[in-house]
């Protein structure tokens, strides 16, 4: 058992749950969030650029994952098409020798919804009690990237190189109950099989790099239309809410409220990463997490406007993660 991780990771959630504290009592009032959300979409469609390689394609038409059951290592890309009124993403977690799907829903699942319960009861302290109870193996799964968050009615591509191995694909939003959407069926598993699917590394228009000590780094004049951008890892830690760095693209509205963007963005808090989504805003794909030395794909076809690259940390802003960017 790694006691040591898991120490860690406790005191940084109890610094979290200090954090999140006083948020809990401010509700907003924003049904509206997702038929919002699906109005501008139209007009936004990112659309999935061939440069020779065959997607792969994941579907999400309510809360479920369609997708092939076996896939090529090496090069992929994946074309994941929310179909749905709410917003997801999709994340690839390799798993250990010897665990996969079933295992999760034993041992991993069962786990954080209690904890998150908890948290959502503010009973933070038996919060805490419940998450120590994860597998010691669960830290031993690795990130391998997938697409960032996606609107309703909106596609996602992201490209990542992969190993031979077991994968689970995994949405961890929570419903407005606070239900996470893995537990509910957005949870699939994959094999990675060892035969190379032949596909080239792409080549980025831009380049996004992300570390825990800058933050994101990007300061380039970005041109309307369909773009490649890169997503180098400099470094990689586990943040308070018990995940690595990642980078998603959101469209900002105008007169929308960052803030509201920034502090949605931290699972562990009792409205965070959950529906509806800030108002406002458009979730664009991006990149999950991945290891350190490590570099991703993603494609946006972009309009002019406001956009920001954000990661999925609490208060990704204090950390130098939000940065906004503007499309001439
Ligand atoms: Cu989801």
């Amino acid at each position: 058992m790694n006691y040591k991780k898991m120490i860690s990771f406790l005191w940084r959630l109890a610094v979290v749950l200090l954090l999140i504290s006083p948020l809990s009592s401010c509700k907003s009032d924003n049904k509206k969030d997702e038929e919002t959300e699906s109005a501008q979409s139209e007009a936004e469609m990112t659309k999935a650029e061939d440069k020779g390689t065959d997607a792969i394609t994941v579907t999400t038409n309510a809360m479920e994952f369609k997708t092939k059951d076996e896939i090529p290592s090496g090069w992929n890309t994946f074309q994941y098409r929310n179909m749905s009124n709410e917003t997801h993403f999709m994340i690839l977690e390799k798993y250990p020798e010897g665990k996969g799907l079933e295992d999760a829903k034993k041992e991993v699942g069962p786990v954080f919804q209690k904890g998150m319960d908890l948290l959502i009861e503010g009973k933070n302290d038996e919060a805490m009690a419940e998450f120590s109870k994860l597998p010691e193996w669960f830290q031993q799964i690795e990130m391998y990237g997938g697409t960032g968050l996606i609107s309703p009615q909106s596609t996602a591509q992201s490209t990542v190189k992969l190993v031979p191995g077991t994968y689970l694909i995994e949405c961890y939003v929570k419903m407005p109950n606070g239900a996470f959407h893995s537990l509910n069926g957005m949870w699939k598993e994959i094999k990675v099989i060892e035969e190379d699917s032949g596909n080239k590394e792409p080549e980025a228009d831009y380049t996004i790099e992300i570390s825990a000590e800058k933050g994101i780094s990007f300061d380039q004049n970005v041109s309307s239309g369909e773009h490649w951008f890169a997503v180098k890892f400099t470094d990689q830690k586990v943040h308070e809410n018990f995940v690595e760095h990642d980078v998603h693209l959101v469209r900002v509205g105008e007169g929308s409220d960052i803030s509201a963007l920034n502090n949605w963005m931290n699972w562990v808090a009792p409205e965070g990463l959950q529906t509806p989504a800030p108002k406002g805003f458009k979730f664009l794909g991006g990149l999950q997490e991945m290891a350190a030395g490590k570099t991703g794909y993603f494609t946006a076809d972009l309009r002019p406007g406001t956009y920001a690259l954000i990661s999925e940390v609490p208060d990704p802003q204090g950390k130098g993660m939000l940065k906004t960017f503007t499309v001439k």
